[in-house]
C-alpha cells in the first residue's frame, strides 16, 4: 500500500457539437448559466473529436496537462470548478492490481496528469472547447467512479465550457437555461438518438484556420453589456424557435430545420455586430457561401441545405441526404476552388452520428 509506483488510467473520446439555436450571452460568469436555451447536432466521433487520457499516481505532485502535445496552464477557476465537483461525487476505486485502493477521502490529495488531442486542427470556431471539455469531465468522472448519469454530468462540463454539456449526448441535443441560481438546472438533454434523422450529411468548409481574434468569452460578455438587440432575441425570439426546431427534428421537417438554422445563425452575427465594438466573425468568403447557398435553396423551390456559422468565419452546411450533399460540394468546388484567391481551404465531410 506504501508503493508509489502504480498509474491508473482512463481514455475517452467525445466529439464536437454544432449550435443550430445558439447560446450567446450568460446571466451568471462562474456557474456559466446562459440567457436563452439552444439546441446542437452532435457530429461524428470518426471526424471532429476530441480524445483525451487521464492517469492518476500518488507519485504525481501536481495537476498537469497536455494539449496537442503541448503544455497548457490547469490554473483557471474552471478547470477547478470542474474539478470541485468531481471530487465531491467521487467513489472508492480498486485497481485491478493487488494493493491499489482509492478511497472518496484519498481524492482530495491525489494529482491528475491529463493528455488531450484534436483529431482536427484547433480552428477558428471548429474543434472548440466543447468536445474538450466534456472528454475531460467525462474521462476524469470515469477515473474517479462518480457514478452521476449524463445529465449531472453536463451541469459539471457546463462549468468548463458552457457549449461543453451538449457534447455529452450524441444525436440533437437541447441546454436548457434552467432558473436555479446554483444552477443545478441548467443541463443537457437529448432530444434524439443519431439514428432519428440519419440521412443528413454536414460539410464544414474551412474559409480560415487562423484563430479567432474575439474570445467567445469575452465577445459574449461584451454582447451582454452593450447590445440592445440580445435581450430581444433571448427573450422573445429563441423561446419560440426554440419549440419550433423541436418540433422540425421530432417530425424530420428539413424546410422547417434549415429555415430556423439559418436564421438563427444570422441573427447572432447580426448581435455581434450589434455590440461595442462591433465583432466580425465572418468575412466575405462566409457571406458569399451564405449567397450561394440561399440562391441554391431558391432555384430549387425547398431548402436542400442549411447554413451556420460560430464564433469564426467557417460554413457548417448541413444537407438534406447523400445527393443534396454530393451537388453541394459540386458547386462549392466550382465557386471556391480549393487553394484559389477564395481563401478556402479543405472541406471535412462528416455524418450526424455519433
Ligand atoms: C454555441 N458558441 O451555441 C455558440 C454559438 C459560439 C457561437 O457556445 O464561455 O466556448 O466557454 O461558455 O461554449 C462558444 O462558446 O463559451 C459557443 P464559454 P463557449 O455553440
Amino acid at each position: 500500500e506504501s508503493c508509489k509506483d502504480w498509474v491508473l488510467t482512463v481514455t475517452a473520446q467525445t466529439p464536437t457539437n454544432i449550435a443550430v439555436i445558439k447560446y450567446w450571452g450568460k446571466r451568471d460568469e462562474d456557474l456559466i448559466l446562459p440567457i436563452n436555451d439552444s439546441i446542437s447536432v452532435t457530429l461524428d466521433p470518426h471526424h471532429l473529436c476530441t480524445t483525451t487520457s487521464v492517469a492518476v499516481s500518488p507519485a504525481f505532485t501536481h495537476d498537469r496537462m497536455w494539449l496537442n502535445g503541448k503544455e497548457v496552464s490547469l490554473s483557471g477557476g474552471r478547470y477547478q470548478n470542474c474539478l470541485r465537483e468531481l471530487r465531491s461525487r467521487a467513489g472508492d476505486v480498486e485497481g485491478e492490481e493487488k494493493g491499489i485502493k482509492i478511497t472518496k477521502k484519498d481524492w482530495e490529495k491525489l494529482h491528475f496528469h491529463i493528455v488531450s488531442y484534436n483529431n482536427f486542427p484547433t480552428a477558428a470556431g471548429l474543434a472548440s472547447s466543447a468536445a474538450g471539455l466534456a472528454c475531460l469531465v467525462f474521462s476524469l468522472a470515469k477515473l474517479m467512479n462518480v457514478k452521476d448519469d449524463h445529465s449531472r454530468l453536463s451541469a459539471i462540463a457546463r462549468q468548463g465550457s458552457g457549449s461543453a454539456c451538449r457534447s455529452l449526448y450524441g444525436g440533437f441535443v437541447k441546454w436548457i437555461m434552467g432558473k436555479e441560481q446554483n444552477g443545478s438546472d441548467s443541463i443537457a438533454v437529448q432530444l434524439a438518438d443519431e439514428k432519428h434523422w440519419d440521412d443528413l450529411v454536414i460539410i464544414i468548409a474551412v474559409v480560415s484556420s487562423r484563430q479567432k481574434e474575439t474570445s467567445s468569452t469575452s465577445g459574449m460578455r461584451e454582447t451582454v453589456e452593450t447590445s440592445m438587440l440580445i435581450e430581444h432575441r433571448a427573450k422573445e425570439v429563441v423561446p419560440k424557435r426554440i419549440i419550433q426546431m423541436e418540433e422540425a427534428i421530432k417530425n424530420r421537417d428539413f424546410p422547417a430545420f434549415a429555415r430556423l438554422t439559418c436564421a438563427d445563425s444570422n441573427q447572432f452575427h447580426a448581435v455581434c455586430l450589434d455590440t461595442l465594438p462591433p465583432i466580425f466573425y465572418m468575412n466575405d468568403t462566409s457571406h458569399r457561401i451564405i449567397s450561394c447557398v440561399e440562391k441554391w435553396n431558391r432555384f430549387e423551390g425547398t431548402p436542400q441545405v442549411a447554413y451556420t456559422f460560430d464564433a469564426g468565419p467557417n460554413a457548417v452546411l448541413i444537407s438534406h441526404n447523400r445527393k443534396a450533399a454530393a451537388l453541394l460540394l459540386q458547386r462549392l468546388l466550382f465557386h471556391f476552388p480549393p487553394n484559389s484567391d477564395a481563401d478556402l481551404n479543405s472541406y471535412v465531410i462528416g455524418d450526424k452520428t455519433i
